[in-house]
């Protein structure tokens, strides 16, 4: 055949491969292992373009690793509890499971067709109870460990969704999902403690430096936010405890001129005199309205309002009066701050704003803050502090303060983390139930592990809408919430909240190295044989959330003793997003790309090769600018090279053509390292660069019967296998071969065929081409300059002149311009 049939194709070899097992992780020692691992899927309809170039990533690496040599694993789920399945299913009044499983239905047959190489028998769904018996007993070690554990607090809530959310889901004060603006509302909820694993978190991205995108230990690095400084303890006229609180300045603490405390922490109703009782309650519910984010902004108008009540600073006896204020967190901190006007800009706003005192304490040599409305932050000499007067740093500064005020007992050097833990429970129906039953008599019980997996009741026909609590907790669950206490046999209740789906996604990466174990949630002998995950790919968005949970997953089944190492991810990549029209794709704006409408069109091969050469993996990429049809003929020319070739397989490509076969083992050398760097749309090219090589060697050069054609075809076969994998398998039958080209074996590149031998240069004198010189590539400009003067044509042409200028190009040209 001349021309390749993609369709056709298509269905042939995903037959093959399922029934050769190809993609089938063998785990039996014969090699070493590598598990490639791409962030699943949530089943939210069909795949889209972006899932295209996700999951196109991950594939390259996962068949380049085949190739050479290695036992992979290249598992596939779903993340398929959570809100996207609800809201759909309330909508078209149908059950969350039907809509789930239709869906993961869907994308199963276009992954499948989309010819990713994965291991289809490890297939997990985190919605089945199979699995989430399994986050259930991971809750329970948890529990047990004291890391799980409820609280009553202000929690952010989405009134559309009608429930709460962590506060990495709010962004920009916005519910991440919905886009509904969140208000606050005080609610009983788990949390998982992972603010205990702060430093450990912060220390163990050493060893990722360079294999994680910088930004992502960026971003990390700023969510946890450590801060180092101190807590002071604040004497309160009339109270018998002190206030403490935490700075990062201590140094600046004789600048301090007021206090003030969140009006929505407990400590700020405590504090506040009957005399302004009224206020404060009033400015109580106007800072609920306000989001974090707002709170947080330097720009927007300080408010605030004074509580009548006064601190007392503990190195000079001054009295400081207490003011209510949003602009300070309730759950940051202790909540309450020591405000330095000079020398914190938002105490200097504030205290201009009420006209409270400004002091002074470092002398930068800028001008006074107090005139000037902007307050330093820089080293300087202290001023009015007395025991620090006269010092000039910070660090000496701050080293001072912290050692009287521990002499003293008013305070201790401290360290503090921005980082919070983790809320976890939902007032949602699609999602895992939280393994406790709540006795009157015992308290907070976990469900025994042999009464594992607590399974979602039905419910079908029930009102699922958010309502504010969970539909477990409605009178149609109330047959599967009531039961007996695991300890006392006392009537008690089930917990009717269920989890977060990032408890889900914490851990699926250990369940694939077992999926189908039914004694434990992951065989702990197949862990240490497969994870960490080698490669993991998936978007920017889950920079945050979903990976700093996996890491503290990781860390806490450490230190259980259940796992060896502390990283779940030892390398990671975060591809770009497919845009339309220079906007992302998105359901409202109905400028969404269907990838199988695409396959339709073009076939999975031009698809693929067409978002791989687009860009690097990690750039965005615009579909409406791009042309797949002349990825498609490129396609076609590479089909036709195997069609082309006449030689017979097995024969020794040493005897064919030198130059092709220079040729093909500079592009084996070229594309192993764009690989292995993960320069995947170089792979591309170079392949091309070998295609267009190789059809001119057939047509005007050795001709096709030469071995060294066929050796770079078959090269061009395995290549586009990692990109075109159902062309690159017509090509390896066209070539003869054994199928498939995907347990084929990759070439090393021979050393002796990279030298090249040499080049010519051209020497002109006056503008004249003089001489043609045969030199190394390599050759120095020095070198290129004296071989060029000291070549016979070039000294006749100078004729006794002397030599103003010369210029070099080495190693392809010299150009000698004569003097009077
Ligand atoms: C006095 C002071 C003087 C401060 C100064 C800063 C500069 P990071 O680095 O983010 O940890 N702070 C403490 N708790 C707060 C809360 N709940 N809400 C808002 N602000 C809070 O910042 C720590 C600093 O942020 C602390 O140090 C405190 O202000 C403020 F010249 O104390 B500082
Ligand atoms: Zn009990």
């Amino acid at each position: 055949a001349r021309s390749y049939d993609a369709a056709a194709a298509q269905e042939r070899w995903q037959k093959f491969w399922e029934s050769d097992r190809t993609f089938v992780a063998r785990d039996d020692g014969s090699a070493e292992r590598k598990y490639v691992l791409d962030m699943f899927p949530y089943p939210s309809g069909d795949l889209h373009m972006g899932h295209a170039e996700a999951f196109v990533m991950g594939d390259i690496a996962a068949r380049y690793w085949l190739l050479r040599g290695y036992d992979v694993m290249h598992p596939i789920g779903w993340d398929s509890f959570g809100l996207p399945a609800e809201n759909a299913a309330i909508a078209r009044n149908a059950h969350p499971a039907e809509w789930t499983y239709a869906n993961i239905e869907t994308q199963a047959a276009s992954f499948k067709r989309y010819g990713l190489s994965f291991d289809w028998t490890r297939r997990l769904h985190t919605s089945d109870p199979e699995y989430y018996r399994w986050t259930q007993w991971l809750f329970t070690q948890f529990h047990q460990r004291g890391l799980a554990y409820r609280k009553a607090s202000y929690v952010n809530w989405c009134p559309a969704d009608q429930t709460v959310l962590a506060n990495e889901q709010v962004v920009a004060g916005a519910c991440e999902r919905c886009g509904a603006a969140v208000t606050k509302r005080q609610l009983t909820q788990w949390y998982f403690k992972i603010t205990d694993y702060a430093q450990r978190l912060l220390d163990d991205m050493a060893p990722l430096e360079g294999h994680w995108p910088d930004r992502v230990l960026a971003m990390q690095r700023n969510w946890i936010g450590r801060s180092e400084g101190a807590y002071v303890d604040f004497a309160v006229e009339g109270r018998d405890e002190p206030l403490t609180v935490f700075t990062t300045r201590p140094d600046t603490l004789y600048g301090a001129t007021f206090f003030v405390v969140a009006p929505d922490a407990p400590l700020a109703a405590e504090l506040v005199t009957e005399e302004y009782r009224a206020d404060f309650e009033a400015y109580l519910e106007q800072t609920k309205a306000a989001t974090e984010i707002e709170r947080q902004s330097t720009d927007r108008p300080k408010s605030g309002v004074f509580t009548g009540a006064y601190a007392v600073n503990p190195v000079n006896g001054t009295k400081l009066p207490i003011w209510a204020a949003d602009y300070v967190l309730a759950d940051y901190g202790t909540g309450a701050i020591m405000a330095v006007p000079a020398h914190d800009q938002r105490d200097l706003d504030f205290a201009r704003a009420f006209g409270l005192d400004v002091r002074q304490v470092i002398d930068t040599g800028e001008d006074d803050p107090a005139a000037s409305g902007i307050a330093t932050a820089g080293d300087g000499r202290y001023v009015n502090s007395e025991l620090l007067d006269g010092l000039t740093d910070k660090a000496s500064g701050v080293a001072a303060m912290n050692a009287k005020l521990e002499a003293d007992g008013t305070g201790r050097a401290a360290v503090t983390f921005r980082l919070r833990d983790w809320l976890l429970s939902r007032q949602r129906f699609w999602g895992c139930p939280i393994p406790i039953i709540h006795c009157p008599a015992c308290g907070e019980v976990p469900v025994p592990e042999a009464d594992l997996p607590v399974r979602l009741p039905d419910l079908r026909g029930a009102d699922l809408a958010p309502k504010g609590t969970s539909p477990l907790a409605s009178e149609a669950a109330r047959a599967w919430r009531e039961v007996a206490c695991p300890t006392c046999g006392g009537p008690a209740e089930r917990d009717t909240d269920t989890m977060d789906t990032f408890v889900d996604s914490s851990w699926y990466y250990f369940r694939y190295c077992s999926p189908n174990d039914d004694a434990a949630a992951f065989d702990v002998a197949a862990t240490r044989r497969w994870a960490p995950v080698d490669q993991y790919v998936g978007g920017v968005e889950h920079a945050i959330l979903h990976l700093l949970y996996s890491r503290f997953f990781t860390k806490v089944l450490f230190d259980a003793g259940l796992i060896e190492f502390t990283e779940p991810f030892t390398r990671l990549m975060n591809q770009g997003q497919v845009i339309n029209g220079g906007k992302a794709m998105s359901k409202s704006l109905g400028n969404g790309v269907d990838l199988g409408q695409q396959i339709d069109i073009h076939g999975v091969d031009t698809i693929r090769t067409a978002i791989v050469f687009a860009g690097p993996p990690e750039d965005d990429i615009d579909w409406a600018a791009m042309s797949p049809s002349s990825t498609g003929k490129f396609l076609q020319r590479a089909y036709r090279l195997a069609a082309d070739v006449a030689s017979e397989p097995g024969v020794d490509a040493a005897s064919g053509d030198a130059a092709v076969r220079r040729q093909t083992h500079r592009s084996i050398a070229e594309i192993t390292e764009a690989v292995e760097s993960q320069r995947y749309n170089v792979v591309v090219a170079r392949i091309m660069e070998l295609v267009n090589a190789t059809r001119k060697a057939i047509d005007t050069g050795c001709g096709p019967a030469d071995p060294a054609v066929r050796e770079a075809a078959e090269f061009v076969a395995q290549a586009l296998s990692l990109v075109a994998p159902y062309l690159a398998e017509e090509m390896w039958e066209l070539l003869g071969q054994e199928p498939s080209v995907a347990r084929s074996t990759w070439p090393d590149a021979d050393p002796a065929l990279l030298v090249q031998e040499s080049v010519t240069m051209v020497v002109q004198v006056q503008g004249k081409v003089r001489a043609k010189l045969d030199v190394a590539p390599d050759i120095s400009d020095a070198d290129a300059e004296a071989a060029a003067l000291a070549d016979a044509g070039v000294q006749r042409a100078l004729d006794g002149r002397s030599v103003a200028k010369v210029i070099v190009r080495a190693p392809k040209m010299v150009s000698i311009v004569p003097g009077a």
